[in-house]
């Protein structure tokens, strides 16, 4: 009997699992699984899907979106890239290596426009509950149908949890935080730079959010950036206007004070403080407890919960491969729901897990989480179909964006990368990052492309109906090593 399958969010992770079994669709297999992808959004994209909205959307659902305007990658496109769509063949050239967000999500959907998954989505449909039953050996998924009101159940051998878990803020108290004057915001309700123009900003926090909101909001006017780290500072060569202090121990008013004594006036409080796995239509047997770490515990390879193989989750880990990550994840986890791969006896399954976790154990900074993570991911790929692509050459990538960074934290976003797909170089952006105030799709089409009008190849491709697997990742496929 034909499997059915539930995915939970339709961001880049659900999608990917979208589009892994669309592409074994597209390649005559058959017996493909029915699926249903709920997504509690309006559209897909999940976090790149930006939204003006902070605390409830219109039918009182949580906001997920935690990002904000004039948002650019933080990290290098090169190192994101799917491995079946390149960005030369979506946008009809080479674009500059950091694109912002909208950029961004344009390739994301570019790829499942072209592969017409958009059939399997359910939108403004949030899932509520999720039961496994043990005599039907089926989970029933309850799910709220905001377009026509209703609740709904169905019934499916798999649930694939892909909601992402850079949504649900984590916010710890600081004694006096009530009283302060000026506003108090978790990065996830952040949206808008400029309305930081002029101020003093203190961001707790050490790590991508505070980076990035911070050198954001002094890119666009705030007249001081002050870090609050709790372990350990970023260390970056900081222009004038930037400092680091130890953790915030109260606020007294106006004056912040910190752990080692210093205080300062401050005009306003981002807790850049991180985010919280959080599942809320999840049962406690069913239900995925880590912080966010490189290696969650009770996953078999990353994804399949322990405790009840027939659910999975996608990207749960934290993050340095992304996009190409969760398509990973996704080709493994379609072939082994449909027993191209054979999921090991519970203590197999375990004692792998202990390998990962004790690898991770002996993790030191970032170079090694990064090895850490590209030999994760060709563990996964070995035995899937998925076009290779050279893991090595974007851990070295990474590397490199990381000693970028270290080098000059206002200005790496200006460096360029060598595609390892296509192995073309990325050509500069226009102007220095820093001086590029509008971060629209139409802008940075006008800044950096030969057809700024909108008409890539890959769009006049979409039009004309074109479909299939691109040619860059059949070249790629040819003339890249294998994974291990
Ligand atoms: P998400 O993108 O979060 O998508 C999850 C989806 O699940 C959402 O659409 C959501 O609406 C849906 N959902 C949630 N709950 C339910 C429910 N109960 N029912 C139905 N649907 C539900 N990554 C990079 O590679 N480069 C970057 O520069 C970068 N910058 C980032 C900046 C910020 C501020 C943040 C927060 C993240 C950033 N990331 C970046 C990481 C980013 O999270 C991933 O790129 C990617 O979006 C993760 O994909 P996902 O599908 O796992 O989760
Ligand atoms: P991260 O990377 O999980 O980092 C969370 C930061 O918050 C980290 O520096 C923590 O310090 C700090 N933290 C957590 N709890 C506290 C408390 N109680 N007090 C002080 N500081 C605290 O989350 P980010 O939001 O930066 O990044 C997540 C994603 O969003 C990422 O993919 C980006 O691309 C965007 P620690 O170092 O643990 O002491």
């Amino acid at each position: 009997m034909t499997k059915r399958i539930a995915i939970i969010g339709a961001g880049p992770s659900g999608l990917a699992q979208l589009r892994a079994f669309e592409s074994a669709r597209k390649a005559g297999v058959r017996n493909i699984p029915e699926i249903v992808c709920y997504e509690k959004q309006a559209d897909w994209g999940g976090m790149w899907n930006y939204t003006w909205r902070t605390g409830l959307d219109k039918y009182g659902e949580p906001v997920h979106g935690s990002m904000y305007r004039y948002l650019w990658s933080n990290g290098p496109k090169e190192c994101l890239e799917f491995a079946d769509y390149s960005f030369e063949e979506h946008f009809g050239q080479q674009i500059p290596s950091y694109p912002p967000r909208e950029v961004l999500l344009d390739y994301i959907m570019g790829r499942v426009e072209r592969s017409n998954v958009r059939q399997y989505i359910r939108f403004n449909t949030p899932v509520r509950w999720v039961q496994w039953c043990p005599d039907s050996r089926k989970f029933s998924v309850t799910v709220m149908d905001h377009e026509h009101d209703q609740l709904e159940t169905e019934q499916f051998d798999h649930v694939i949890v892909a909601s992402g878990h850079f949504s649900t803020p984590n916010v710890p108290y600081f004694q006096g935080v009530e009283n302060f004057q000026g506003r108090v915001l978790h990065a996830h309700d952040f949206r808008d730079a400029c309305e930081f123009r002029d101020k003093r900003l203190l961001l707790v926090g050490s790590s991508y959010s505070a980076e990035d909101i911070g050198t954001q909001c002094f890119k666009y006017g705030a007249r001081s950036i002050t870090f609050s780290y709790r372990s350990a500072p970023m260390g970056h060569d900081w222009p004038e206007g930037f400092r680091e202090r130890p953790l915030l121990t109260r606020v007294d008013g106006n004056v912040a004070h910190f752990k080692d004594g210093s205080s300062e006036e401050i005009d306003a409080i981002v807790l850049c403080t991180g985010y919280q796995h959080h599942f809320p239509f999840l049962p406690d047997q069913l239900r995925l407890q880590t912080n966010n770490r490189m290696y969650p515990d009770g996953l078999y390879k990353g994804i399949v919960f322990q405790q009840q193989p027939e659910l999975m989750y996608l990207g749960m880990q934290d993050q340095y491969f992304t996009f190409n990550m969760f398509d990973a994840q996704a080709w493994y986890l379609r072939d082994l729901i449909m027993g191209g791969i054979a999921l090991p006896e519970r203590q197999a399954r375990a004692a792998d897990i202990g390998r990962w976790r004790q690898l991770e154990a002996k993790l030191d900074g970032a170079d090694d989480d990064i090895d850490f993570q590209a030999a994760y991911v060709r563990d996964l790929l070995a035995p899937t179909d998925y076009p290779r692509f050279d893991i090595d050459a974007q851990a070295a990538l990474f590397k490199r964006w990381q000693a970028d960074k270290r080098r000059d934290i206002m200005g790496y976003r200006n460096q360029c990368y060598r595609s390892v797909l296509t192995g073309s170089k990325a050509p500069p952006l226009a102007r220095p990052w820093m001086e590029i105030m509008d971060d629209s799709l139409a802008s940075f089409r006008r800044l950096h492309m030969a057809d700024p009008e909108n008409k890539s190849r890959a769009r006049a491709a979409r039009k004309a109906g074109a479909g299939g697997r691109s040619r860059s990742a059949d070249a790629n496929r040819a003339a890249a090593p294998q994974p291990a």
